[in-house]
Order: C-alpha cells, then sequence, then structure tokens
C-alpha cells in the first residue's frame, strides 16, 4: 500500500489501539493491534487522505473486498472506497462504496463486491477519509481481506 497519492492534503497513519490516542479503543484483529487512521484532527473539512494498493493482478472472475470501519460521530467525516482501473493510457476511478458518521462508536463490517467487469485488468483499491464539519472524531480501518475467487 502507498500513503502519498497525488492531490491529497494528508496521510493515514498506522496506529496501535489505545484509549488515549483519539482513535477506537481496541483494533479489530486482536484487540491490542493496529489500525489505519484518519486523524482529523487540526484539519479543515473537505481535507481529504488516500490510502492506495500497489497494483492488484488482475482476476477473471471477479473479487471480494471485506474489511472493518469505525467512524465515531456524526460529521466527523466520510470514508469512500475506490477502484482505479487503466485502459491504455487513460486511469479512471469508481466509486464502489461510501459511509459517513454517526456509526455508534463501534467497528462495523464492510463487504465489497468486485464484478469481473471491473478486474478483468489489473487495478488497484484506493481508501479515502475525507474530514467532516466536527474534526473531533476519527476515522478508522482495520482487517483490509481482499479474495479473488469471485465476487462476494
Ligand atoms: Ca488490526
Amino acid at each position: 500500500m502507498k500513503n502519498k497519492v497525488y492531490g491529497d492534503h494528508f496521510d493515514w497513519v498506522i496506529e496501535k489501539a489505545t484509549s488515549s490516542g483519539g482513535g477506537p479503543p481496541t483494533d479489530v484483529t486482536s484487540g491490542i493491534g493496529h489500525y489505519l487512521l484518519l486523524k482529523t484532527y487540526g484539519k479543515r473539512n473537505g481535507q481529504k487522505a488516500s490510502y492506495v494498493s500497489k497494483g492488484i493482478s488482475r482476476s477473471d472472475n471477479g473479487a471480494c473486498l471485506s474489511f472493518y470501519y469505525f467512524i465515531n460521530e456524526q460529521r466527523v467525516g466520510k470514508l469512500t472506497v475506490s477502484i482505479l482501473s487503466k485502459s491504455g493510457w487513460v486511469s479512471t476511478a469508481k466509486i464502489l462504496w461510501s459511509n459517513t458518521g454517526n456509526q455508534s462508536g463501534n467497528w462495523k463490517f464492510a463487504k465489497v463486491s468486485l464484478p469481473k467487469s471491473l478486474t478483468s485488468q489489473s487495478y488497484d483499491i484506493m481508501f479515502t477519509g475525507t474530514v467532516g464539519t466536527d474534526n473531533s472524531g476519527s476515522v478508522a480501518i482495520d482487517d483490509i481481506t481482499l479474495k479473488n475467487t469471485g465476487v462476494c
């Protein structure tokens, strides 16, 4: 995965689960592990950070992306998952999934089907966090899994 994406404003950070770090107090994997965190504190409404895979091989059967996400309050921000695919010189981004705040302080599970029409050439998955009007909360992601054996 790479963190420096053209046009975004800041970076996701890998953070250890703690009750004092501003992110969720536990991670999904073990409770005391790490997660990807969008630190919204000090950022402005509309600022973005993107995290992108490094070239996923094509799959003729489609793929299934799953992950856990955490958006602890309303107005904190938005999480968007996009697929970036290349056709010749043209690169297109298509939004596959999006969600905003008010997730009541829990980790939620998400599953996204990638139909074979989108995976017939190599592609990338991009997670984008956008800061909302309330920058006192946080957005986090954990346990990202991609299965290339078919849609979900
Ligand atoms: Ca974890």
